[in-house]
């Protein structure tokens, strides 16, 4: 491997600042408290820290709303604490990206006040405004029939003006019209350069492939016939005018600043669409989440998110094939992530959490997954001391999402108590809310995330006196040492895991994920074997690892000690273990 960016190897760790550290007993999260566990990051190996919106804000959608983005939420704390952040991260050689949130803004961002006081406003059309339409019995009815991500319209009525303004997410959140060059400047004015003027190194840049609609404003056809509104992204991603706006973006406001960027790509198929994002010559985005895994178990469609659908392992690694050998061959760049903000904890999902001992097993077996794909590796916090999602036993009234808020009421006025059952079982799988729970620091009340006496904003999950930072750093076994100890090995073997190629192995088993990645595409020079048992039943070890002439000296990481007397050779993969052989 030759001298490539730092953020190809680099290890990225997301923050999701309300939940990770609260430094002053309000229970909400805050930027000196991420100062206060800067050195945890630095002792984990994270390069780059990816810290969530924190700009002024409403918060209807925790931040992804936002209403000054030169101004930091005061809950948050002050733009001074960012720039004391900035230097804290520099200090250590990590850096330090924001997100940037440009498809919308808040209805409460001047812009939008502006835009809605008149239709003569030098804003008016800074925003999507449209008239309304009457159905056959002269009732107002929106422009179009889309379903918004949040359930409901993607319209909503301004009675001063008497039109509707298009949203994609919440009524909160209505979407800047970026086919207007002035708002387009606006957006690299106010944010991309007023922050990367103060010192961040770039953006995980939200929702990027929705900044161009198409124009035509047409009805969706009818998918879902119990609803008025269908689902509609072909409307309104990757739109016709999308990479010469993305392309703008990077001339005028990251290549200046040598800004390294991530885009969120929801609903873009693999790699045809994908590819031009992130090719290297298209000089658009330096790297892109692509959704189909963290998205496995989700329903089809969008009003049947929730109800969760049932996967076999196959897909899990089809998928994983694909999004992993799509640049191969291309000047393309990939990411390696399973939890963020917006999805279930991994190993709920992806894991077993049955039991203690699979609930450790089975989240280093995931780090094992994760730290030796190809691309850019993001964890998100509490994956590394395998958080899990809220217990079943907790009510509604502890998941506090928008959009899990939407869906529930969604189904609760459908009056059908099977839906009703249904999206509850699939919230508690797959919600967004089992991620943004306090983080987990130690025992003692509010886990360390916030001082005694205090209200977390989200309840503290019932386990953290046995899932914490403070007892996994004391027990050399944890799913927290593994963690560090799997992120070294990436880094000593970054040609066949962070650059390699990758073959699937037993391609049709339902309990095994093998692969092999090599340095070079023959194979011929170093590869890793990595062989993982996604299953809580003893497995035979696959005879790959025996034609490679992996054996115990070429072990370089085991999931879990094997028992006393065992042997990598006995040819027995335990329940949920996993293996990573280097040959060659
Ligand atoms: O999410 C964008 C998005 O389209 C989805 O991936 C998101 O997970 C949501 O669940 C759609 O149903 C981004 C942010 O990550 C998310 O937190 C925000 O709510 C959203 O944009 C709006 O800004």
């Amino acid at each position: 491997v030759g001298k490539v960016p730092y953020w190809k190897d680099a290890t990225f760790y997301q923050i999701y600042p309300a939940s990770f550290q609260d430094s002053n007993g309000d229970g909400w999260g805050d930027i000196p408290g991420v100062l206060q566990r800067i050195d945890y990051l630095a002792d984990l190996g994270v390069d780059v820290v990816w810290l969530c919106p924190i700009f002024d804000s409403p918060q209807a959608d925790m931040g992804y709303d936002v209403s000054d983005y030169t101004k930091i939420y005061a809950p948050y704390g002050t733009i001074e604490d960012v720039d004391a952040l900035i230097s804290a991260c520099h200090q250590r050689g990590m850096k330090l990206i924001l997100d940037l949130v440009v498809n919308h803004t808040s209805i409460e961002h001047a812009w939008f006040k502006e835009s809605r006081s008149s239709k003569t406003n030098p804003k008016r059309d800074w925003y999507i405004w449209k008239p309304a339409r009457y159905d056959a019995n002269g009732n107002r009815i929106p422009p179009t029939n889309w379903r918004s991500y949040f359930a409901g319209s993607t319209w909503t009525w301004d009675e001063l003006t008497q039109e509707y303004y298009l949203h994609l997410y919440a009524p909160e959140q209505p979407d800047l019209n970026w086919d207007n060059a002035e708002t387009r400047q606006a957006i690299y004015r106010d944010t991309m350069h007023f922050w990367l003027k103060r010192g961040v190194d770039g953006f995980r840049i939200d929702t990027v492939n929705k900044y161009s609609k198409r124009t035509d404003y047409l009805d969706a056809p009818t998918t879902d016939p119990t609803s008025p509104y269908q689902p509609a992204p072909e409307m309104w991603c990757n739109g016709p005018r999308i990479h010469e706006f993305i392309q703008e973006m990077n001339h005028e406001a990251l290549a200046p600043y040598n800004a390294v960027s991530v885009g969120e790509l929801s609903n873009t198929p693999c790699p045809t669409q994908v590819l031009p994002y992130v090719s290297a010559a298209a000089k658009e985005l330096d790297m892109v989440f692509e959704f189909s895994t963290i998205r496995l178990g989700t329903g089809d469609g969008f009003g049947a998110k929730y109800i969760y659908n049932p996967f076999p392992l196959t897909r899990l690694k089809h998928l994983t094939e694909k999004w992993t050998t799509f640049i191969e061959g291309t000047d393309a760049w990939a990411t390696v992530f399973c939890e963020n903000h917006d999805n279930g904890r991994a190993v709920s999902r992806f894991g077993d959490t049955s039991t203690r001992e699979l609930w450790a097993r089975s989240a280093k077996t995931l780090a094992l997954w994760q730290t030796t794909m190809t691309g850019t590796l993001f964890l998100y916090q509490g994956q590394e001391i395998g958080m899990v999602n809220m217990p079943p036993s907790w009510g509604m009234e502890e998941y506090k999402d928008i959009e899990s808020a939407n869906f529930y009421a969604e189904a609760v006025k459908s009056g059908d108590p099977a839906r009703v059952q249904a999206t509850v079982r699939g919230l508690q799988i797959l919600a967004r809310d089992h991620s943004r729970l306090p983080f987990q620091w130690d025992d003692s009340p509010n886990a360390g995330f916030a001082r005694e006496g205090a209200r977390p904003w989200m309840r503290v999950h019932d386990n953290y006196r046995e899932i914490n930072v403070a007892r996994q750093l004391e027990d050399p076994e944890s799913v927290l040492e593994f963690y560090k100890k799997a992120l070294r090995m990436r880094k000593t073997y970054r040609d066949v895991f962070v650059h390699g190629v990758f073959r699937l192995l037993e391609p049709e088993s339902e309990s095994l994920f093998v692969y092999v990645k090599g340095a070079d595409s023959q194979l011929s020079g170093r590869r890793a074997l990595v062989v993982m048992n996604f299953s809580a039943d003893a497995q035979p070890c696959p005879d790959v690892a025996r034609t490679l002439k992996c054996d115990e000296r070429s072990v370089v990481l085991l999931s879990h000690t094997l028992g006393s007397g065992a042997t990598v050779e006995d040819g027995v993969l335990q329940p949920w273990e996993g293996r990573v052989y280097i040959t060659g």
